[in-house]
């Protein structure tokens, strides 16, 4: 499977404004368990710098742009995101940074489970021993 997942919300464009679509379990590959967006997020300010053990995402833009880099302990991939109907699938142990935030953007994001710190991996050498045969 690529490093990334592309994600393409049903878009419907309509003179009187356009709505954008996902439905778990029928296009969303999870049960959404938790929904949240970033925004107001200062210029030149990264984010993420972790990987999460269970935890699936389907990220994108709702409005303005972000880039995701992507790693999955073997390689490294970029992805800009700035369609409010084009997101990305971020599976379990892929570590992401965040970066290049316009002033606008409002990176809304699906979560197949509750928040729980636990699930995190904030520390890249702890991630990289994860893929290390014991
Ligand atoms: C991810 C990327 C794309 C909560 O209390 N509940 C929540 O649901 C979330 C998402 C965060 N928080 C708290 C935890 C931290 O104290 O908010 C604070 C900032 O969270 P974090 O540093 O993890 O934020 P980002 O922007 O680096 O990462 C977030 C998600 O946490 C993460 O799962 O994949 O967006």
């Amino acid at each position: 499977m690529s490093l990334i997942e592309r994600f393409s919300f049903q878009h419907l464009v309509n003179p009187a404004g356009s709505i954008v679509v996902g439905q778990a379990g029928i296009d969303v590959p999870f049960e959404i368990k938790r929904i949240y967006f970033l925004h107001d997020v200062p210029t030149g300010q990264s984010r993420g710098a972790h990987a999460h053990k269970k935890l699936i995402q389907v990220a994108v833009c709702a409005h303005g742009s972000c880039r995701f880099r992507l790693d999955n302990g073997v390689e490294t991939a970029e992805v800009l995101l700035s369609k409010p109907d084009e997101g990305i699938v971020i599976r379990p142990m892929i570590w992401r940074d965040m970066y290049d935030f316009s002033s606008d953007c409002i990176l809304l994001v699906l979560a197949s489970e509750h928040y729980d710190e636990s699930d995190y991996i904030r520390d890249y050498k702890e991630f990289q021993n994860a893929f290390r045969p014991r």
